[in-house]
């Protein structure tokens, strides 16, 4: 909004949420933070907020986040050209006119107005999944999703269950157990986590990394997940086993997940001798940790080391306490809910008060296949990407004129603001082009073509051709939602091949779109 404002164009945001926030408006569940550092995890482009606002921890939690964002509407007194509890119910292209028509539901009043641009900012994660399981409308205590939390929610001295841990569940499970009466991990599969190192930060820390953020902006620029710290070129085959075992302590000892899958070794998800090293070790930790060996066995992973790394402030040590279980669901599958709880198949009913679902989301494409968009000739979205969502750079669909997706499908995977970042400033340099043309009395219109959408796909499943993330069954290939087609959801080229991709897009006059005349544009910015 703050970058179209500063083109002098009329903006308005809509958000479905009640307040800023995204995200972190709806995943306000207890331990929600985000993993990637707190100096990374913010918006680079005011420099002053940048080196001046403060943040309390390594990692920031939702409420610091959430506090962050607001901060930062305030600022830049952006409020005013905000809009909540307003639901985008459809937008169709208008070819004639050159305008999306957009409809809104506005609590039970329906809205409608013209855009010359529309931007998505849908989020990845955003469609709540919840489980198919029978009676569930029967359970008369508290239901609840990591994705849609409620504030009246006390779970102190409850009895609570949670099905699903993935990151959310992770999360929760660490937050909770020692407040609750007793915690039921409702397991399909275990995961991997390794420590985060969360803990406070001194005035005296902040002070250095505030110093010398230009340095942190290069590192992040130069790298693929864009956390903020240097990814290893070193094989896994280049270093002897005493040497391996020490860099995967030191990095244990680190923290965080992203930089344990990265920092040691630059093959860990392609090599599987290496993979399984990682694996070996995460093991044994948790079973150094884990006190009673069957819960250990639970707990204990045999996949491959290669879903979304996860982090956590203590995840395997919960299940010491004696009010925290693990059931496996391989073992005994939940076959369906009564009035007081959760019912598996040896015939068990567990009894519970609350019961969270962690279960993830109907991600990236979800977030759209779920409003009607119609581009030129009324075709839909949802029709378009029936085979599965493609794109021109994770921001642009053929056929979509002058729609803009931010962290669309095929985005790049890697740490979300800097990533954000990169694409408005490319959808801004789009949109002044765009501008320039229809002020000279030009078309105004950007649409990506379909020998770009198929190159770019093709491109990012190359990306993924060796990756062993392919084999994980995850929401990052569609693969937690029946029926979805399966596929590549991302930009696998990371930031720094990212960034590469978008200054040769400029350099060949914006190749990839329809012929436009972007002279001026190119000159002004290159
Ligand atoms: P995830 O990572 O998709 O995790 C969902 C979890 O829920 C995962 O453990 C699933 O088990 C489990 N799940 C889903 N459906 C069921 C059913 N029907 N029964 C039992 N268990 C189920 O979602 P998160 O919210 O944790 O994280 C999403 C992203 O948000 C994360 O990657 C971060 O980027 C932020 P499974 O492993 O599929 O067997």
């Amino acid at each position: 909004m703050y970058r179209f404002l500063k083109v002098g164009l009329k903006t308005k945001v809509i958000d479905f949420a009640g307040d800023v926030g995204g995200t972190w408006y709806w995943n306000h569940y207890p331990g929600a933070m985000s993993d990637s550092e707190s100096y990374v995890y913010r918006f680079f482009w005011d420099k002053e907020d940048l080196q001046t606002y403060p943040w309390s921890h390594r990692y920031v939690k939702q409420p610091e986040i959430l506090a962050y964002l607001k901060h930062v509407v305030k600022r830049h007194n952006l409020r005013k050209h905000m809009q909540f509890n307003t639901e985008l119910v459809s937008a169709s292209w208008d070819e004639q006119r050159a305008v999306w028509r957009v409809e809104v539901k506005a609590l039970h009043e329906r809205q409608s107005f013209d855009a010359r641009y529309l931007v998505t900012a849908l989020g990845l994660l955003t469609s709540q999944k919840y489980p198919d399981i029978p009676g569930i409308s029967d359970f008369k205590g508290i239901k609840v999703h990591t994705g849609a939390w409620s504030d009246d929610i006390d779970l102190r001295d409850k009895q609570v269950g949670i099905i699903g841990n993935g990151s959310s569940g992770v999360q929760v499970i660490t937050e909770i157990a020692g407040k609750v009466k007793s915690l039921t991990s409702f397991q399909r599969r275990p995961q991997y986590t390794v420590p985060s190192g969360d803990g406070p930060v001194t005035e005296e820390y902040r002070k250095q990394i505030n110093a010398r953020y230009d340095e942190v902006e290069r590192t992040l620029k130069d790298s693929i997940f864009a956390f903020g710290y240097k990814e290893s070129t070193q094989l896994y085959d280049s270093v002897s086993e005493r040497e391996r075992e020490q860099i995967f302590e030191n990095l244990w000892q680190q923290g965080n997940g992203f930089r344990f899958l990265t920092a040691g070794f630059c093959d860990l998800l392609t090599n599987r001798a290496a993979n399984q090293g990682a694996v070996n070790f995460m093991r044994k930790k948790i079973r150094q940790i884990v006190k009673d060996p069957e819960k250990a066995r639970k707990l204990t992973s045999y996949d491959l080391y290669a879903n979304r790394p996860l982090c956590d402030g203590g995840y395997y040590e919960q299940f010491n306490r004696d009010n925290v279980d693990i059931v496996d669901l391989k073992d005994t599958p939940i076959t369906g809910f009564t009035e007081r709880g959760i019912l598996t198949s040896d015939g068990k009913e567990y009894e519970f008060d609350v019961v969270i679902f962690a279960t993830g989301f109907d991600a990236v494409d979800g977030s759209y296949n779920r409003i009607d968009i119609r581009g030129v000739g009324g075709r839909t979205l949802k029709e378009h990407w029936k085979d599965g969502p493609s794109s021109y750079l994770g921001l642009a669909v053929p056929g979509f004129p002058n729609l803009f997706m931010i962290t669309g499908p095929l985005a790049p995977f890697a740490n979300l603001p800097p990533i954000i970042e990169l694409t408005v400033d490319f959808i801004i340099l789009l949109v002044e082009h765009a501008e320039k043309n229809r002020q000279a009395g030009r078309r105004a219109t950007i649409e990506a073509t379909t020998e770009a959408e198929i190159g770019w796909k093709r491109r990012c499943e190359q990306l993924v051709e060796n990756n062993l993330m392919k084999e994980a069954e995850s929401w990052i290939f569609g693969a937690n939602i029946e029926g979805k087609p399966l596929g590549v959801r991302f930009y696998f080229g990371g930031f720094k091949g990212f960034e590469e991709v978008l200054d040769e897009v400029k350099r060949t006059r914006f190749g990839g779109f329809k012929a436009i005349d972007v002279e001026r544009a190119i000159h002004s910015r290159i």
